[in-house]
């Protein structure tokens, strides 16, 4: 049976940890472990997922919570009855709910005080990693029988009716997806007529939207190092750039630090033209992936064709203009004596970067595409070295397994994020009876998670920020602290240390608090804004030469509503505790981040939310700023206009449910059927409470909440529903815990708030 293992690193010799592992997840599979009656009622679960593929894409992470049951002894009860509530009182019935809800929630807290989930979603991963293993001749070393059958599980379980895959669970067949996985389930030995027809269907989608030649850009790429797809057909991506002086606006150290570090490893291996061993399976998959015979295949038109259905980004003529000429006068020269000694140096420069990247993440790196493609450069520069094994223990970190099998997630985990909104959900209900231990596991998981120290040496020369006193939004490992991650969590260990010593343990350092204020001050924006990890380096016009046509807005780091938005509850919380530190600074950054907030807001009185579904996430990070700042409904028209806004978006049921095309097309959709989701229903209902609409009108707040109790299943859970992050505009990610902490957290604040009127000022 398949084991999840928290805080764990002594197994892997060798691998490194700032922290000693605390907050590392991953799944082990133990052939002893569980009884038969557990094992068949596993496989019962992994049966119910794929009868109802169809209808439901997103798994409700079952094989945790199995594990957290029997650990804890608790019967599971997957019934999704609500019990009858209604003859209590008002508070009543929340109260119960709320009890209910905490004490289910605390089973689900891993010992180190984190609570792992689930953070799939994008199914552009896990091919990447195969193809990267299949390369390196290190598949087998990595990825057991039952690693292999639990990924051609999730494979086939996230394939849509007409045999292709989405850029995630939810989406439409592309053939980004279609045509890697296809070719991820060819490589771990499937036939071509496998899987009772799907190979079939999949090859079928493939040639009927145009063969491989229209996959984008990064599927191109990955095509050309399993060779099944010529290097001629790429658009070029020269390592010389990073040669270049910093003051042009398209150096890579100017771009958003995902989109470097993605293109980083992809230029050394662009470079080298590197393509892995030639065998049969490849010589095969060059027949299969055609519609003409490989040989005759027109590569120079192939760099610019895209399949329809993976357009959402298209090439600006500008770009295809700049790409030809690179193409066909750069590249030719480059590759030959004597600019192939440039070449040389800035492969050599690029390899560099990736060594700094892996030694500063403990081999773990800023995210799963870097990961894989870091990992693969360093085999391709020394197959021998010792550096490979580092980076195949680290390849467990971003696996994870549930019911509808094993996925490569978005990240190495949402562990820091998860905690400190949950200590947020948990405190706003004011039930200390309920809290249990939860606090005090949970803060200190919070505080040893914080980065204590910079990047190594001159942090410049790898245009790396400071990083000392942030937060990451996994684990310290990682080492990329995020703004919002940073505020929130600062926000959050502010107000545990006000929280009696008996309920919280320790309250944290000061001088920490003092690093991640310094960190977020020099991460503010000229114009108050602020990022993700970085300051924004360059312009949006940037954008124009963004070759990925799957993802928006990836160039540079955007300003964003949620990222300011927390900085200004993080400053002013911290603000109201230490008032004599650095006012002066504090003060005006987080008046220019107000203004920034309130310019952000549309015409509307909704903000667009980045990283949530879509304009009810980012329209609660809107309001949370500015009350935070001290508006008010009476003082501020943008609250005004925003609450006006949440309300004209309710639905008749009284939930609120947001579609993710919202964040697609850039307007406020419902959830087919007018479907109301628990999790966007929880942040409407905090941003009016808020927003003070219980002074107004309490009655659209009192059915919302009805909505949430409604909601909660009989062991105290709620369901999974819709997927409820995103990225990048186009590709959705899963946040598992929202199910749970986001009803909590609204609930909370409705008892204390709504019922109680203990908020209103
Ligand atoms: C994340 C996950 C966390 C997220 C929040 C902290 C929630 C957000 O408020 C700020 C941005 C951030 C840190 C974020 C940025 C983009 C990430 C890293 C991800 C969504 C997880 C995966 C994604 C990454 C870019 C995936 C790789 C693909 C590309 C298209 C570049």
């Amino acid at each position: 049976m398949w084991k999840l293992k928290l805080s764990k690193g002594e197994d892997d010799v060798g691998v490194t940890s700032v922290n000693d592992h605390i907050g590392r997840q991953f799944w082990e599979f133990d052939p002893h472990a569980g009884t038969p009656e557990e094992r068949s009622q596993i496989e019962s679960m992994r049966q119910e997922f794929t009868r109802n593929k169809s209808n439901v894409k997103h798994s409700s992470d079952l094989l945790m919570r199995f594990q957290f049951a029997s650990e804890n002894h608790i019967k599971t009860n997957k019934s999704q009855v609500a019990e009858a509530k209604g003859d209590d009182e008002d508070d009543e019935v929340v109260v119960k709910t709320l009890k209910k809800a905490l004490k289910f929630f605390s089973t689900l807290q891993g010992e180190d005080g984190s609570w792992p989930a689930d953070y799939g979603g994008p199914l552009f991963l896990l091919p990447g990693l195969i193809v990267g293993l299949h390369v390196m001749g290190a598949k087998e070393a990595v990825l057991s029988i039952e690693h292999t059958r639990e990924i051609r599980r999730y494979l086939y379980n996230h394939q849509n009716d007409d045999g292709g895959w989405g850029l995630h669970i939810e989406g439409h067949s592309t053939m980004f997806c279609t045509a890697l996985n296809y070719v991820s389930l060819r490589l771990l030995g499937e036939r071509m007529d496998g899987g009772e027809g799907a190979m079939t269907k999949a090859r079928k989608w493939i040639l009927d939207h145009g063969s491989v030649t229209h996959i984008p850009t990064w599927g191109k790429f990955w095509l050309s190092v399993l060779g099944v797809y010529e290097w001629s057909g790429n658009n070029p991506l020269p390592p010389e750039m990073w040669l270049l002086p910093y003051f042009l606006p398209l150096h890579p150290g100017r771009m958003w630090c995902h989109t470097r570090m993605i293109y980083l490893p992809m230029s050394y291996l662009y470079g080298k033209r590197f393509v892995g061993p030639i065998s049969s399976i490849v010589l095969s998959l060059r027949r299969e992936l055609y519609n003409t015979l490989y040989h005759q295949v027109n590569w120079d038109l192939s760099r610019n064709q895209c399949a329809k259905e993976d357009l959402y980004y298209p090439h600006s003529i500008i770009q295809d203009i700049i790409w030809g000429g690179l193409n066909k006068i750069a590249e030719p020269l480059l590759m030959r004596w004597p600019l192939s000694k440039l070449r040389k140096k800035a492969l050599n420069t690029a390899m560099q970067h990736i060594h700094y990247e892996d030694e500063n993440t403990q081999y773990i790196c800023i995210g799963p595409v870097s990961k894989v493609l870091n990992m693969l450069c360093c085999w391709v520069e020394d197959p021998k070295s010792t550096v490979n094994k580092l980076h195949l223990s680290r390849v467990k970190d971003y696996l994870w397994i549930a019911e509808d099998g094993m996925k490569m997630q978005g990240y190495n985990g949402s562990q820091l994020w998860d905690a400190v909104f949950a200590v947020q959900a948990i405190s706003s209900t004011n039930l200390e009876d309920e809290y249990g231990s939860m606090l005090r596991k949970a803060h200190s998981f919070i505080k040893n998670s914080q980065v204590r120290e910079n990047s190594s040496g001159n942090i410049q020369s790898w245009y790396r920020h400071i990083t000392r006193g942030g937060w990451p939004f996994s684990t310290p490992d990682n080492g990329w602290p995020v703004s919002d991650c940073t505020a929130e969590a600062l926000k959050t260990v502010l107000m545990l240390s006000q929280m009696p010593y008996h309920l919280v343990g320790e309250a944290i350092a000061p001088e920490c608090l003092y690093d991640a204020v310094h960190l977020l001050l020099t991460l503010q924006n000229d114009n108050g804004g602020y990022s993700s990890y970085e300051l924004m380096r360059s312009y949006p016009w940037l954008e124009m030469i963004n070759p990925a046509e799957t993802f928006g807005d990836i160039m540079i780091d955007y300003q964003y509503v949620e990222c300011t938005s927390a900085v200004v509850q993080g400053l002013t919380s911290f603000m109201k505790l230490y008032p004599g530190h650095r006012r002066k600074e504090i003060e005006a950054s987080i008046n220019k981040a107000t203004t920034f907030i309130e310019n952000m807001q549309l015409p509307d009185g909704s903000w667009y939310g980045s990283w949530g579904i879509c304009y009810t996430y980012g329209t609660w990070f809107g309001i949370k700023g500015l009350v935070a700042a001290g508006k008010t409904y009476e003082t501020s028209h943008c609250i005004r206009k925003a609450c006006a806004f949440l309300l004209s978006k309710q639905l008749p049921s009284g939930g609120w449910g947001e579609s993710y095309t919202s964040c697609m097309q850039k307007i406020y959709i419902n959830i087919a059927g007018n479907k109301s989701h628990i999790t966007n229903t929880s942040w409407a209902l905090l941003a009016l409470i808020a927003a003070q609409q219980a002074k107004r009108d309490r009655r659209p707040l009192d059915v919302a909440a009805r909505v949430l109790i409604d909601h909660q299943m009989e062991n105290g859970d709620f369901p999974q529903q819709e997927i409820i992050g995103v990225f990048n505009k186009n590709c959705m990610i899963s946040y598992s815990s929202y199910r749970n902490i986001f009803p909590i957290w609204a609930l909370g604040e409705y008892l204390n708030c709504v019922i109680g009127k203990k908020c209103t000022t």
